[in-house]
């Protein structure tokens, strides 16, 4: 049985943080029912097409395991069934802009008096404050949330990270927040309101950050590569490079082939317990007993000649060389991985981290799997419906109406054509 079969959840989420959460909870096995806007649906089935006419990679690859109802929930007969929804469902997901659902008539209150075991999720931009009411997308969230301000390098631009940590990020942390709440209701028989603002999200992943804000308030940050370069810390984190966020230095160093592969790199951390093993393998070993290298206080102020010289020795191995090599050491490296070398990765084919999906209209795709994984319960990845797809199934199995009551709501027109 899967984890979380039986829950149902009426998922009203659109783009990108929402369609996380509840494609998670269907990976895991709740029954996930889309209520899609008629004729149009989430607006990211149209967006950044690669084929025309075919729901999006962007739309496929967030909505795995799901099932689509089509519904106008501004008209009355749709607002009927909607209502309906709300009374079968075990939880009720939501990323419209703020104040969208109370304009729609179904605030927390309402939703509470239509069924009191029901939790409501939603995703907003900003939690309460000088901010509430805004609409917010990802790169919004990066640069309120700290990410963008301390990303990149010192003296350049502040810089967005390709890592969805305000969308998927978010969205991870509302399922958490709903799983949680299920398990609340175990006890307490009540559902309860969770929300999970992006700006909150970003921040929580930039903990290392508010770090070093306290630390450079007291003094330098030593392991920040502009120390070693005797340029002066300002009174706010400054922008790190690719400095590492840990007490253990790490640089991205080039390897061989780098004049022409812009992949061709590898993340090195001199990890202080194997520093004698680092001086062996970039021929150093003089490096090992020298007061000025062989303790991590007296590398820090020489950082790049340090790594300047393990780069001389990057350079002569690839990558895939460099890790060959390295980890038998202990020494913790890491290959940069192109999309493409990630796309091919057979381990993560055979983990399920990325998996092939077929779908009726665009054929087969690649997409992520479930990053989590369940001993008992493990995570089968189904293709993303099209729009309105179980528009009848949902009415008559779901919500019982009659053969005769789903003929009406066809002929007012709020579950499409
Ligand atoms: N039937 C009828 N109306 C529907 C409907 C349906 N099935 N589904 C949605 N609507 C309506 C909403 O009620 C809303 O109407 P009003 O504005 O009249 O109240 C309208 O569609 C638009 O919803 P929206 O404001 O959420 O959408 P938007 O495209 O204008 O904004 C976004 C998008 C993402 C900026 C906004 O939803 C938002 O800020 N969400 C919260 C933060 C978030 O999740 N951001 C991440 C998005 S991924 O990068």
């Amino acid at each position: 049985m899967k984890a979380l079969e039986g829950i149902k959840i009426l998922d009203f989420t659109h783009v990108q943080s929402g369609p996380t959460c509840t494609q998670l909870l269907a990976w895991f096995g709740a029954d996930v029912i889309k209520v899609e806007r008629p004729g149009t649906g989430d607006p990211t089935r149209g967006q950044l097409r690669d084929i025309p006419d075919v729901d999006s990679l962007y739309f496929t690859m967030l909505n795995h395991n799901k099932r689509s109802i089509e519904l106008n929930t501004k008209d009355e007969i749709g607002k009927a069934v909607l209502e309906r929804l709300v009374q079968t469902c075990d939880v009720l997901v939501e990323n419209f802009a703020p104040g969208a659902l109370d304009r729609m008539g179904f605030s927390w209150e309402r939703v509470q008096e239509l069924n009191p075991r029901m939790i409501m999720a939603s995703v907003k931009g900003f939690g309460p404050g000088p901010y509430q009411d805004c609409k917010v997308y990802e790169n919004v969230a990066q640069c309120a949330g700290g990410a963008a301000s301390t990303t990149g390098y010192l003296g350049e631009l502040p810089t967005v990270t390709g890592a969805q940590i305000g969308d998927s990020g978010t969205g991870m942390n509302l399922a958490f927040g709903i799983v949680t709440a299920l398990f609340h209701r175990e006890s307490s028989g009540k559902g309860q309101r969770v929300t999970a603002a992006m700006q909150d999200g970003v921040l929580n992943l930039c903990r290392v950050k508010l770090r070093d804000q306290q630390r450079v308030e007291k003094g330098p940050l030593t392991e920040y590569s502009q120390f070693g370069e005797g340029i002066p810390f300002g009174d706010a984190v400054p922008r790190a490079g690719n400095d590492s966020g840990g007490g253990q230095p790490g640089r991205i160093l080039k390897c061989k082939g780098w004049e022409t592969d812009p992949d061709s790199y590898t993340y090195f951390i001199t990890q202080a317990a194997v520093w004698k093993s680092i001086c062996d393998v970039i021929g150093k070993p003089e490096w090992k007993e020298d007061e000025n290298y062989a303790t991590p206080n007296a590398r820090l102020p020489r950082l790049n000649e340090v790594f300047e010289a393990i780069e001389e020795w990057t350079m002569t191995q690839t990558k895939f060389e460099v890790m060959e090599i390295c980890n038998p050491l202990d020494i913790p490296v890491g290959p940069i991985l192109s999309m493409k070398e990630v796309a091919a990765d057979q381990s993560l084919r055979d983990t399920g981290t990325v998996v092939e999906v077929d779908h009726p209209t665009r054929g087969k795709y690649l997409s992520v799997g479930n990053p989590v994984k369940l001993s008992d319960s493990p995570s089968e990845v189904k293709r993303s419906p099209l729009l309105g797809e179980h528009t009848d199934e949902i009415l008559s199995e779901v919500l019982n109406y009659t053969e005769e009551e789903i003929k009406e709501i066809h002929a007012s027109g709020v579950v499409g054509k």
